[in-house]
């Protein structure tokens, strides 16, 4: 074998190496306060990329159809001649240029993921359990509601989530966020909430039943003080009676 050839899968290993390097810092220098920007900044990034490749390598196979085409005549095919060296480097360059940047993104898309759990500390935390076909949040002060949740913009929300019959899942698109909800597990999922005034739309994203495409919930931003203020009238108006998920169970099998 040719000296420059042995030594590919080496320089090769070195050259991933340093990628992966680079794009773990490059990724972790950006803690992403909004997922959702983090979420739409990823996405950018890989149309742009795919984008660049894939007009690299349509420019690239043009041309060779081009070089290669068949002229007139009985032209016998007649191929370039190429060293074992620039052979391999020819599967190799192209192999590198893909798989660097699908660790890049991976990288970014990994490193995202990790900021995403880590809830803020500051934030208002909701519960929320679901059921055919209805999205029953809660308050720490003990207010309920049922397909509507206001939330105060600037704030970070975290839903904990269960269900008390079956699997749902709480898709918050303009968030870019969505999460299961199940019977027997808590999970979570956080958003920031910014516009004030505005509506989200919230879906099931989970096939629950055959009411499922009407199971939907709003998500609406109040400044602050607004939010404030319903909050504690609400809260005044409560018992401070929060049904948990067993207490919810013993009065759905009463009922039955
Ligand atoms: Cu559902």
């Amino acid at each position: 074998m040719h000296k420059t050839t042995k030594r590919i899968p080496l320089i090769l290993a070195g050259m991933l190496a340093a990628t992966a390097a680079w794009a773990e810092k490059t990724a972790s220098g950006s803690v992403i306060k909004d997922p959702a920007a983090g979420w739409d900044h990823l996405w950018r990034e890989v149309i742009i990329d795919i984008t660049i490749i894939g007009i690299l390598f349509a420019l690239m196979t043009a041309y060779f159809i081009w070089k290669y085409r068949r002229r007139p005549g009985n032209e016998v095919g007649n191929g370039p001649k190429l060293s074992a060296a620039a052979a391999v480097a020819w599967v190799v360059i192209p192999t590198f240029v893909f798989l660097s940047d699908d660790l890049y993104v991976a990288a970014n898309g990994w490193q995202l993921w990790n900021n995403y759990r880590e809830v803020p500390a500051d934030r208002l935390e909701i519960q929320l359990e679901t059921g055919m076909y209805s999205f029953d949040y809660t308050y720490p002060n003990g207010v309920r509601t049922q397909n509507e949740l206001k939330v105060p913009a600037g704030k970070p929300v975290l839903l904990r989530m269960t269900s008390r019959d079956t699997l749902h899942n709480h898709f918050i698109p303009d968030f870019r966020v969505k999460e299961d909800s199940m019977p027997g597990r808590v999970t979570y999922l956080w958003f920031l909430p910014k516009e004030v005034g505005k509506e989200h739309v919230v879906t099931c994203a989970s096939y629950c039943g055959v009411m499922h495409s009407y199971m939907a919930s709003k998500i609406v931003v109040l400044a602050p003080e607004e939010f404030r203020a319903w909050y504690d009238q609400e809260g005044s108006k409560q018992g401070g009676s929060i049904k948990t998920v067993a207490e919810n169970k013993a009065a759905t099998a009463s009922k039955s």
